[in-house]
Parts: structure tokens; C-alpha cells; sequence
């Protein structure tokens, strides 16, 4: 009996002890992680921009400060159609501009008087930022804020006492306007503005200037939820990837460091042992410009430029944040709604039918050969399941095998992220002709392999036919933890159609005079209209960002055709259009007044438009 009792206990302490077992063998956090509102931010995986303010009206990028309020009047403002439009385009959720550089609110605010309560849009009783998100609510999106720190139009921009006045506008939007998901501050600072008349330079020292640790204070005790977005990237939630052209780095890191300011390189790839969680966000616009200008309406980006962008952001561990802008009408150009409508089918039919779920998959390690780790968790769906090794092992693989050769040309993979971002280095390999063969990722041409994963990883080849794909983590920071794999079959990328209208410069004698002088000389008398000016696409340096720009008929007597800046220029280098009164030249000599970089000035091609 004694022995009985004694044998009895003996496997109830091991099979307590095995259970006990299997908690204590879920893995370690590795590395900074998440919060749980960073994660969910995470899983919005794509999100929209709406650029509108006075800017619709006077063709700018950035207003200076001065534009009236009369100018807002649109026929037909329907914030219902923006939100339709964006879910049908697959976005969770929008963040308006509701004060872009030129100070002008979308909302009434009740500390300044450029507004729209001062527009005879509604008679002065409207509210933009109140509609969007009533219609964010009713599409059940969720709904977030652009607040430009830069207020060209604020008499005291530069003193402390704006940033009270900043401070309280922002408690407006995060008290006024329900739940909002992420908050963004624009990091521009062109300098000159209005000002309240005193029209002249002001430039601060963004860091110290903004006391953006009381404000981020003030943020989290109105909305505990919100991330936060800001160009210092070391205190913020999330980070600008440093380019607005639409693509975050490869490696793609979701930490930073703590301390000290990031440069490019940092905010492009993240920083591989960052001592902070602070993944990146890509922002780009569905046109060329932020903001909406008629003549690019033919430029509105291709659908396989929007894939592209889709496989550079969401497929390198980022979300991406699509720009819409809004017409002059008030509404979303169809041109750019049926375009984001055939983004998010796209998407869909890319990502319908997970061929890796027809696989009997295998792994040369399991964490503790435990079945809460096996290989098949990859391909569950569920995002909280994952495939693990044991402690030691960063270096394991996964082999699919086919019953039937089967047909592919994408790979997914994410990281359980919760436990932090591990894997450094992958491999995929495709068995043909009876030997393993190396798939390479088509979208990088830098050679060195697959980097990194995180919250999710998509890596595009060319169309192969296999009965079996090995999937082998290379290097990572601790045991990987794979929660989904997933093989799918899109249409090929084809090369992206080019922008129609964008003419080169020919029949144009250019030539540089002095570093900040050049002349563009027709050849015969025309009657101009407009420059343009495309600034060199890879480097800043040479970029011109203020201008003046003279005509003449002789060389000899010059007239003064135009002068000003290039708004944005240099985080978006797209061609940048000066119009005048048409104008009869021969030739055009155009100074540069500042440049972004470097004392001489360049460009990547000139355009002069003539009046047939
Ligand atoms: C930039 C701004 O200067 C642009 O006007 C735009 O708002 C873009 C999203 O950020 O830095």
C-alpha cells in the first residue's frame, strides 16, 4: 500500500513537474518589445493621409501663412465619400491634417481666428475635423490627427508662447473628436512665413524648442491609446523612415536608440540593438504632391507602383500611410479613389489562397519537442500561435513538401513580434532538378541575402514550380519565434508604366554661368508660360529650395518672372512647376536663392512650357 501511495505520487510530481514544464519553456522576451498599443497600431497595416486646407485652393505644397480664409468654399465637401473611399481601399483608419504649415484649422478653434469658422464654407459653422470623424465612425475606421508644429501663420511662432497656444489646440483635437489612434507632428521647418505681418525667418531648434516631453505628457493623459508619431524618432512611438517616396529600408529594424538624434540610415533601416521599440511608418501620397493639383491628375501612381510600395512597407515590417488628397469640390478624385479601390483588390486576390497550408511541414528543431511549437502553428492563422526552438538554437529550418509540384512567386513570414524582433538573416531555397536552389528577393539588388522579418515579411520572386521550399533562419538574436508562413501565387510585377506628359528637356541649351546661376535658352523667341524644375533624384545636395527666375528676349534686358520657394522639395523631390503671366523669351536665367545642400546648384532635368 505504502508503495502504492508512493509510485502514485511519484508520477503525479512528474506530470505536474512536465506541465510546470512546458510554461516555464515559453520563451524569453528578447530585446526591447512593443506595447500593446504599438502592436495594435501595428496590425492596422495601412492606414490614409488626407491632405486638404487652403493649400487645395492656391496650388501650393506649403502655404506661407497669408491666404485668405475666403478661399475655402467647397461645393461639395463630403467627408462620407473620403471615408468610403479609403475603407473600400483597404485602410483601417485616416489622419487628417487639421492645421498644415500655413496655420489655417480645419476645426473652430476657439484660440485663433484662422479658421474655418471664419471660411464661408457653411456659412463660418463648419467643422472638418468633426465630420471626418463622425464618417470614420460610421465606416468603422478609426480616426487620428495631423497637428503642424510649424505655424507659419501664428504671430508668436518661435516665443514659448506658441507653444502653449500648440498645446491647447491639440487638447481641442484629443478632447473634442472621440478616440484617436495616432497623433503626427510634421518635423518641416522652412523657416520664413508670415507670422502675423511680421513676415520674416524664424528658425528653431525643433528639439529644444518644442518641449516635446510635455507635450508627448499631455497626449498620453487625454488618450492613453494614441501612438505617437514625431521626427524625434528616440521618444516618440513610431518613426519616419526617412524618405516619402514610399519604401523602408531592407534590413528594417523596429528599434531605436533611446538617446541622441537618428540620421537617415537609422530611421531608413531601425537600429539592429536599439535599446527602444520604435517601428517605422511609411508615408507617401498617392500623387506626386501632399496636396491636389490639377495637372496631376495624370500622375496619379500605377498599380503596380502601389504594389511595390505595398511590398516595401507592409512587406518589410512597416504600415504604410497612402496620401489622398482632397479636390478643391471637396471630395476624392475618382481617378485616385478607382486606383486605391484596385490597390486593395489587388492585395486581396494576392493574398486569398495560402498554398503553404497544402504543405506537410517539418522543422529540425522544436522547442522542447513540444506540440504548442510545432511547424503546422505556422500556418494556423492564428497570430498569437508560433513556431519555436529550443533556447541555443538560432540557426533551424522549415521544409514544405508538396503532395504535387506546386506554383508560387511570393513568401511570407512573421515574427511572434510580442516577444521582440530576433531574426537577422533567412534563407528560402526551392528543390529543382533534384538540388536545392537559392530564391532571391527581386525587390533588392543588394546581394547580401534576406535580412529581417518582424511583423511581417514578403518577399517577391520570380514564378518557380517545386514539390518542396526550405525556409532556414540564418542568424538570430534568440531561438526565432515564426507565428505564419505563407506561399501565394500574384500576377508578375510589370514595369511601371511611366508618367505620360513628364517631357525631357529637349531643344534646350542649358548652362551654368556661376554655382548659383544657370540659362536656359530655347533657341528662338517663344511665348512661356511656365518652368519646371525636377531636382536631382538621388542626393540633395545642389537641390535649389528658394528660387528667382528672370526672362529675357535679347540677353540683355531681364524681367523678373517670379520668386520663391520650393515647398517640401527636399522630402519630396518632385518636379516643382513655376507659373506666370504667359511671357514672350528666348531665353530664362534662373538663380538659386538657397539650396538644400552643397554651394552649387544641380538638377535632374529642366522643362520650360510654351504656348503653342
Ligand atoms: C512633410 C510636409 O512638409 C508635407 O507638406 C507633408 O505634410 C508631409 C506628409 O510631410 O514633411
Amino acid at each position: 500500500m505504502k508503495t502504492r501511495t508512493f509510485t502514485l505520487l511519484i508520477i503525479a510530481l512528474t506530470l505536474s513537474l512536465q506541465s510546470f514544464g512546458k510554461i516555464v519553456n515559453t520563451p524569453n522576451p528578447c530585446g526591447p518589445l512593443p506595447n500593446a498599443d504599438q502592436l495594435r497600431w501595428q496590425d492596422m497595416e495601412m492606414y490614409a493621409f488626407i491632405h486638404y486646407s487652403l493649400n487645395t485652393y492656391t496650388d501650393q505644397e506649403w502655404g506661407f501663412g497669408n491666404e485668405s480664409p475666403d478661399l475655402f468654399n467647397p461645393s461639395n465637401l463630403d467627408c462620407r465619400q473620403w471615408a468610403r473611399v479609403c475603407k473600400q481601399a483597404g485602410m483601417r483608419g485616416i489622419i487628417l491634417t487639421a492645421k498644415h504649415h500655413c496655420g489655417f484649422c480645419l476645426w473652430p478653434s476657439a484660440y485663433t481666428e484662422y479658421s474655418v469658422k471664419n471660411a464661408p464654407w457653411k456659412n463660418g459653422q463648419g467643422d472638418v475635423v468633426r465630420e471626418l470623424a463622425d464618417a470614420c465612425r460610421k465606416e468603422n475606421l478609426k480616426f487620428a490627427v495631423y497637428l503642424s508644429p510649424w505655424d507659419r501663420n501664428h504671430p508668436e511662432y518661435g516665443r514659448p508662447e506658441y507653444i502653449t497656444y500648440f498645446r491647447n489646440q491639440l487638447r481641442e483635437l484629443l478632447t473634442q473628436y472621440g478616440d484617436i489612434f495616432e497623433v503626427w507632428f510634421d518635423g518641416a521647418n522652412g523657416g520664413n512665413g508670415w507670422y502675423g505681418g511680421a513676415n520674416e525667418t524664424r528658425k528653431i531648434d525643433d528639439k529644444i524648442y518644442y518641449q516635446w516631453l510635455d507635450t508627448y505628457k499631455l497626449i498620453r493623459e487625454l488618450q492613453p491609446h494614441c501612438v505617437i508619431w514625431g521626427d524625434n524618432a528616440n521618444r516618440a512611438d513610431l518613426r519616419w523612415v526617412g524618405t516619402e517616396a514610399g519604401f523602408v529600408g531592407d534590413p528594417n529594424w523596429s528599434l531605436m536608440y533611446a538617446e541622441g538624434q537618428a540620421n537617415g540610415d537609422m530611421l531608413h533601416h531601425g537600429v539592429e540593438n536599439g535599446n527602444v521599440w520604435c517601428p517605422g511608418e511609411t508615408n507617401t501620397s498617392i500623387r506626386p504632391g501632399w496636396f491636389y493639383h490639377e495637372p496631376e491628375n495624370a500622375h496619379v501612381k500605377s498599380l503596380s507602383k502601389l504594389m511595390d510600395t505595398y511590398y516595401k512597407s507592409v512587406g518589410r515590417n512597416s504600415t504604410l500611410l497612402l496620401n489622398f488628397p482632397i479636390a478643391p469640390n471637396g471630395r476624392i478624385h475618382p481617378t485616385d479613389s478607382l486606383r486605391g479601390i484596385a490597390f486593395a483588390d489587388m492585395i486581396k486576390k494576392v493574398f486569398k489562397d495560402n498554398l503553404a497550408r497544402k504543405a506537410k511541414i517539418t522543422a529540425t528543431n522544436v522547442r522542447g519537442g513540444q506540440k504548442q511549437f510545432a511547424p503546422k502553428r505556422v500556418t494556423d492563422g492564428k497570430a498569437n500561435t508560433y513556431w519555436a526552438t529550443d533556447d541555443q538554437v538560432t540557426k533551424a529550418s522549415l521544409t514544405l513538401e508538396f503532395d504535387k509540384p506546386t506554383t508560387f512567386n511570393r513568401f511570407l513570414a512573421e515574427e511572434y513580434i510580442a516577444l521582440g524582433q530576433r531574426v537577422k538573416k533567412f534563407a528560402l531555397e526551392v528543390w529543382i532538378d533534384g538540388e536545392w536552389q537559392p530564391l532571391r528577393d527581386a525587390l533588392v539588388d543588394n546581394g547580401d541575402g534576406l535580412t529581417t522579418i518582424g511583423h511581417r515579411r514578403i518577399i517577391c520572386f520570380p514564378t518557380v514550380t517545386t514539390t518542396r521550399l526550405r525556409f532556414t533562419i540564418l542568424d538570430s538574436k534568440a531561438c526565432p519565434l515564426i507565428s505564419e508562413v505563407g506561399l501565394y501565387l500574384a500576377p508578375e510585377l510589370t514595369a511601371d508604366i511611366p508618367n505620360s506628359g513628364e517631357k525631357r528637356s529637349s531643344g534646350l541649351h542649358i548652362f551654368f554661368s556661376s554655382p548659383k546661376q544657370m540659362f536656359i535658352d530655347c533657341e528662338a523667341d517663344q511665348t512661356i508660360t511656365a518652368f519646371r524644375y525636377l531636382p536631382p533624384q538621388n542626393t540633395r545636395e545642389g537641390t535649389i529650395t528658394r528660387y528667382t527666375l528672370w526672362a529675357s528676349l535679347d540677353w540683355n534686358k531681364w524681367e523678373k518672372l517670379a520668386s520663391g520657394e520650393f515647398s517640401n522639395i527636399v522630402n519630396n523631390p518632385i518636379w516643382q512647376t513655376i507659373k506666370f503671366t504667359p511671357m514672350k523669351a528666348r531665353v530664362l536665367r534662373l538663380e538659386a536663392d538657397q539650396l538644400a545642400e552643397g554651394d552649387r546648384m544641380a538638377f535632374e532635368d529642366v522643362e520650360v512650357v510654351t504656348q503653342p
